[in-house]
């Protein structure tokens, strides 16, 4: 298929030095995954976007750019970098584009993560360095069709066999599934308890049919998970873990992810808006020069600087250990939904240009409804935090 090629002018906005409080490392990862984005994925993704194709080719740069897994050690083939790096590098794939992000998201914090945290010696030396490599992809199946925000109410399920369990269900809505080699997969053992394994997507009675129509993220590749009597051998469960925590935790991993990479996101809106209104002239000037414009561009990088300054105390936090999951919560929706307003104010600024595919926005906009949801919805997180304040738990 042809695509069009498109060129990327976008620089850096940091109106607080938080550079200056990024190390050696973090700015080294940041400009090579930025100079990546500019090179391989800013030139062809308003094309694959808008055919509704995902660049599959690009599993393997983001491999090489050290993309999956940042923060995991090294001989599990992560990238051995600590968490700010892993932000940097989510913020500036989301800069690109949040579809590129999420294979990034799903490969390391959703596969790897898990097999690593989770997965006996084996499981670990069969499956990390080929996911680090790119040579395998991978795809995390939790939600159902009937149970998404409330995923302790699944249905998938394994019953003994043996030395093999049998698995059957269906997941909904998962990322990568239809071009994955493997899945991670969360099901109810015959106790009624949530258990975490490997299932390999050669295995009979396995079918990950994709998911069409997306409006949003439209250059990832997204499906359902059928188990029909799929022979799992015990060997690629994971030992200990039980219960919906050992999900949850990969999902404060990945969230932790998505709160800087919509800062990405925001970054790119406003640096096209900006330039716009330095060059677009209506009435003899440039609409930069209305106070109305610049209301907006004032706001825009408000917001911005305090969700960098947000993400950057998540970063140290993390760092020590200590982010918690409320705390990660807090980010996730504060800056998705700042990335989403940022988006929707670009818009405006571009006028008419604002909906064609010569501007970034309105995939971003688009791609960011479906951040909004994802990982937990904004409501979702805000009930988080509303029991966190409170004490008191809107879910039971
Ligand atoms: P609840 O009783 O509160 O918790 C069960 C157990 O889990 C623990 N826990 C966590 N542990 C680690 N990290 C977290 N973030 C945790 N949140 C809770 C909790 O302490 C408890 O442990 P224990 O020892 O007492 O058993 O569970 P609940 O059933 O009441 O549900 C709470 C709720 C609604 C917050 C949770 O289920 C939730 O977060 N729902 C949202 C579901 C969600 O985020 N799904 C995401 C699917 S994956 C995805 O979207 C990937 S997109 C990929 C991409 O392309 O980027
Ligand atoms: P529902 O849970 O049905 O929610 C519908 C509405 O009800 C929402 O507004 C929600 O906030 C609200 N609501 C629900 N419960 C409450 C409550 N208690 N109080 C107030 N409001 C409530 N999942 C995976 O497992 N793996 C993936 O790789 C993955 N990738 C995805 C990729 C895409 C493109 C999309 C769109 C989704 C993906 N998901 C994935 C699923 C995603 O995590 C779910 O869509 C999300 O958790 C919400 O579930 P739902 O869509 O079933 O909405």
């Amino acid at each position: 298929m042809n695509h069009s090629v498109k060129t990327d002018q976008y620089t850096h906005h940091d109106h607080y030095g938080v550079d200056e409080l990024l190390d050696s490392d973090h700015l080294l990862a940041r400009d090579a995954v930025r100079a990546w984005v500019k090179q391989e994925v800013s030139p062809i993704i308003e094309s694959y976007a808008e055919k509704g194709e995902c660049p599959t080719h690009l599993f393997k740069g983001l491999a090489e750019i050290g993309a999956f897994g940042p923060s995991l050690p090294t001989e599990y083939g992560g990238g051995g970098m600590d968490e700010i790096a892993y932000g940097v590098i989510m913020q500036e794939l989301e800069r690109g584009d949040s579809g590129i992000r999420s294979m990034a998201s799903v490969q390391g914090s959703l596969v790897m993560y898990p097999i690593f945290r989770y997965g006996s010696e084996a499981q670990k030396k069969k499956y990390l360095p080929k996911l680090g490599s790119g040579e395998f992809i991978g795809c995390f199946g939790l939600t159902e069709p009937d149970h998404g925000s409330n995923p302790g109410g699944m249905t998938t399920n394994i019953k003994d066999d043996g030395d093999a369990y049998i698995l059957n269900g269906a997941k909904m809505w998962i990322t990568n599934s239809p071009v994955a080699d493997l899945a991670v997969v969360w099901a109810k053992d015959e106790e009624g308890a949530i258990r975490g394994m490997v299932v390999e997507s050669d295995s009979k009675g396995f079918s990950a049919p994709e998911i069409h129509g997306k409006w949003s993220l439209r250059a990832s590749i997204t499906g359902e998970l059928v188990f029909e009597d799929v022979r799992v051998p015990k060997e690629n469960v994971f030992p200990e873990i039980k219960g919906l925590k050992g999900p949850l935790s990969c999902l404060s991993k990945a969230r932790y992810g998505i709160a800087w990479g919509a800062v990405g996101a925001a970054l790119d809106c406003y640096d096209s808006a900006l330039r716009y209104s330095l060059e677009r002239e209506q009435f003899g000037k440039p609409i930069g020069q209305f106070q109305l414009t610049q209301k907006k561009l004032a706001e825009m990088i408000t917001e911005i600087t305090k969700a960098q300054l947000l993400v950057w105390r998540l970063g140290t936090l993390a760092n020590k250990g200590k982010a918690t999951p409320a705390q990660i919560s807090m980010a996730k929706r504060n800056n998705v939904h700042m990335a989403l307003e940022v988006a929707r104010e670009a818009r405006q600024i571009h006028g008419g240009m604002g909906i064609t595919n010569e501007y970034p926005i309105m995939r971003h906009m688009m791609n960011l409804e479906t951040v909004l949801t994802y990982e937990g919805t904004h409501d979702i997180h805000l009930l988080i935090t509303g029991m966190e304040v409170t004490g008191l738990n809107a879910f039971k």
